[in-house]
């Protein structure tokens, strides 16, 4: 299977199909001025922060995370309309709220070893397949060829039963110019690649999840609330100051985002009936279908 590639005037409808589809997606030249100026924003970062350890990202790679505390232009990539469009198919289906799961710059210097191959959804315990828990949007901050370690996707391999892996031919490198996006379902099978060349590849990594999750980043901890104050709302409520579902998240039984609001704002009880009526509607798939226990597991009764 190939991965597809659609220029950034592509309608939403058309670029989710392929993502149905597909598992993947590059949507090129998207926010190419945002992007650069977000790069230029931690750049600084990137310098300071020490290569390595760790054997996921590599010793000769450099993660910088919590950018919604760092870069402003990473904010306009967050909520970015297509993002929220694609958003809005993926993760919607599954619940009421989606919210920000993580972000990070991947910086991986000359001399980066491919990454082991997996799936962004491993971090729960869904065995595949399974609906998307994640969305994963990789901006490329730098051009991302082959060479140079642009992220490496298996297209189909979200419909995949859990134990199946790729060989050599599925593995497909997302190559983009700086600006494009790869947009994929957490149980897409990648990695980031190897880095052959004598210039660091450096990616924006943005990924959303179902509001019923624990978020992967604590953005709670990241952030001050003064700072998250600051934010724009639609931005405030994807990190996570807005119910996740009905009574999930509730600060003295009222929504989280009475935190950032001025005294004497309306109070609510613990959830929202709107909120609960889009639920009953619409998030039925675990009650659709009976999850079987993973092998090993004995049933209790
Ligand atoms: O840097 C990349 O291209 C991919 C990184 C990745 O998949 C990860 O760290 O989970």
């Amino acid at each position: 299977m190939t991965l597809q590639r659609v220029g950034a005037d592509t309608p939403y409808d058309e670029i989710a199909a392929i993502i149905a589809a597909d598992g993947c997606v590059v949507v090129e030249d998207l926010a190419t001025g945002l992007v650069a100026q977000a790069k230029a924003e931690l750049d600084d970062y990137i310098e300071k922060t020490p290569f390595g350890p760790g054997n996921f990202a590599g010793e000769h790679a450099k993660n910088v995370e919590g950018l919604v505390g760092k870069s402003e232009a990473a904010h306009a990539l967050m909520i970015h309309d297509t993002v929220m469009a694609m958003a809005d198919r993926i993760l919607l289906p599954n619940c009421v709220h989606y919210q920000l799961n993580y972000t990070g710059i991947m910086h991986l210097g000359p001399g980066t070893k491919a990454q082991d191959l997996h799936r962004d959804g491993n971090i729960y315990p869904f065995r595949h397949p399974c609906p998307p828990a994640i969305m994963a949007v990789m901006w490329a901050g730098s051009e991302f060829t082959a060479a140079n370690g642009g992220t490496v996707v298996v297209p189909g391999s979200h419909l995949w039963e859990e134990e199946r892996q790729p060989s050599a031919a599925e593995v497909v490198p997302a190559e983009m110019p700086a600006g494009s996006t790869i947009i994929y379902a957490h149980n897409i099978i990648h990695g980031g690649g190897a880095n052959t060349t004598d210039k660091p590849r450096t990616a924006v990594s943005l990924n959303f999840s179902l509001g019923w999750l624990r978020q992967q980043e604590n953005q709670f901890l990241t952030l001050p609330v003064e700072k998250a104050k600051e934010l724009p709302e639609q931005l405030q409520r994807l990190i996570g100051y807005d119910f996740g579902a009905p009574f999930m998240g509730a600060v003295n039984g009222q929504n989280p985002h009475a935190l950032l609001e001025e005294p004497g704002a309306e109070p609510g009880y613990r959830s929202d009936p709107e909120l609960e009526r889009a639920y009953r509607e619409r998030v039925n798939w675990l009650k659709a279908e009976a999850v079987p226990p993973p092998p090993g597991v004995v049933p209790t009764d």
